[in-house]
């Protein structure tokens, strides 16, 4: 790769990158191009409808590559699995935020939700967020069009259940002979206002709920396996699945879906440990963020107040996010005290933040976008983002 201005030391490159899609570590100057000429279709590895994938020998003089039938390249991809990337890596430092939850918990609409408003508000939330390459996001975009910027504000809208396999969320890619399928990452360019932090990338992944159940990952399927690099994990915690939640809440018991979240929490800290070489009984160093989710139905019962949302002069507040914390904390104390021992047993640091999404419980036909008025949705995210090494809330211990 001599001679290419894209390598060259006038840029400020990382020196060796993960793959988000595979976890492969790698030095830039390994990363492989996508071909752009229309007869290179098909790659042994990304599949016989991706274009091929190569490692370039000749370059133009703004440093693209050329592919072996003349065409100018300058999309990259992982040399394992060969899953495009945003350019951004190459000279960004990326931090990976893993998002869990039981299946209907709300991940989806949260990410959504929260994409939506950190777009929009980065100079109230501090932090300035854009896609690190628009096209690799469309699945976020749908979502966030879909919630968000519909036509008809009055028709109900469905944001679908995240697929288990297939659909835009997974990719099956064909490795040492054998078929494999990679979770599809959402990349961002982040940046703290005011701070002198520099750019990050934060890399987040929207895996469906039965993903994180006891025995779903395998090695064939290796979808949640950010949990072994990740610098943060937002736990989406639905209270509303849980008995004793609804009662703590003075929700009525009714037919509702329950799930066991302490279960899928204690299953999320064994991968963390597992996938890190760490001791069993060893505490997950890895700051958790609980993002309490459905609030329009519960907080007022439980006396959580949403009204203001959790930021002050330009930033997260670290006071307000401690109060919500000791109210979610002594609602889920009294609603769920195995969720609370089983958090205790993992994880040494914890923030947990109230959050809806939506701000309105939809309908059978689902929800109208007119009536969506999401409260803290930003806020999980944030405050794990802030919680990083030299953010915000570095020090933060709630
Ligand atoms: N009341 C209320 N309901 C919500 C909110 N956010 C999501 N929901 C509902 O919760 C259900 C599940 O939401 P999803 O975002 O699809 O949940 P998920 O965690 O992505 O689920 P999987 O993809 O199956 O893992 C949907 O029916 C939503 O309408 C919210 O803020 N308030
Ligand atoms: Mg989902
Ligand atoms: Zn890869």
């Amino acid at each position: 790769m001599h001679g290419n201005p894209i390598f060259e030391p006038a840029r400020d490159l990382v020196r060796r990158l993960h793959c988000p899609h595979c976890w492969q570590g790698f030095a830039p100057s390994d990363a492989l191009f996508v071909s752009e000429d229309p007869r290179l279709l098909g790659d042994p590895v990304a599949g016989a409808d991706e274009p091929l994938r190569f490692l370039p020998s000749r370059f133009d003089l703004t440093g693209a590559a050329i592919d072996p039938e003349g065409a100018r390249c300058t999309r990259l991809a992982c040399p394992r699995c060969r899953q495009e990337f945003p350019r951004a890596m190459l000279e960004v430092p990326a931090s990976i935020v893993s998002v869990v939850g039981a299946p209907g918990a709300g991940k989806s609409h949260l990410l959504a939700s929260a994409a939506w408003s950190l777009r929009r508000e980065g100079v109230r939330l501090g932090i300035e967020m854009t896609d690190a390459e628009p096209r690799l996001n469309a699945r976020l975009h749908e979502a966030e069009n879909l919630l968000f910027a519909s036509a008809d504000p009055q028709r109900s809208v469905r944001l679908a259940k995240t697929e288990t396999a297939g659909g835009g969320g997974y990719r099956a890619v064909r490795l040492d002979g054998r078929d494999e399928t990679v979770p599809v990452p959402f990349i961002f360019a982040v940046r703290s206002h005011g701070l002198q932090r520099a750019e990050r990338l934060l890399v987040l992944y929207d895996n469906a709920g039965e993903h994180f159940m006891p025995g779903a990952d395998d090695a064939m399927r290796p979808v949640t396996r950010h949990l072994g690099r990740s610098e943060g994990v937002v736990f989406v915690l639905d209270p509303t699945q849980d008995p004793g939640f609804r009662r703590a809440a003075g929700l009525p018991e009714g037919n509702a879906v329950t799930s066991r979240q302490d279960l899928v929490l204690a299953e999320m800290a064994s991968r963390i440990r597992h996938h890190r070489g760490r001791r069993t009984d060893e505490a997950c160093d890895v700051p958790l963020v609980i993002a309490m989710a459905k609030a329009d139905l519960w907080a007022k019962a439980a006396g959580v107040s949403l009204h203001e949302e959790p930021y002050e002069g330009g930033g997260i507040s670290a006071a307000r996010l401690r109060a919500a914390h000791q109210a979610c904390m002594a609602l889920a104390q009294r609603g769920s005290p195995e969720f609370v021992a089983a958090l205790r047993a993992a994880f040494g640091r914890v923030l947990m933040v109230p959050c809806s999404a939506l701000g309105a419980a939809g309908e059978m036909d689902g929800v109208r976008p007119s009536q969506i008025e999401p409260h803290w949705a930003a806020a999980p995210f944030v405050a794990a983002f802030e919680w990083l090494p030299g953010g915000r809330l570095e020090g933060l211990q709630p």
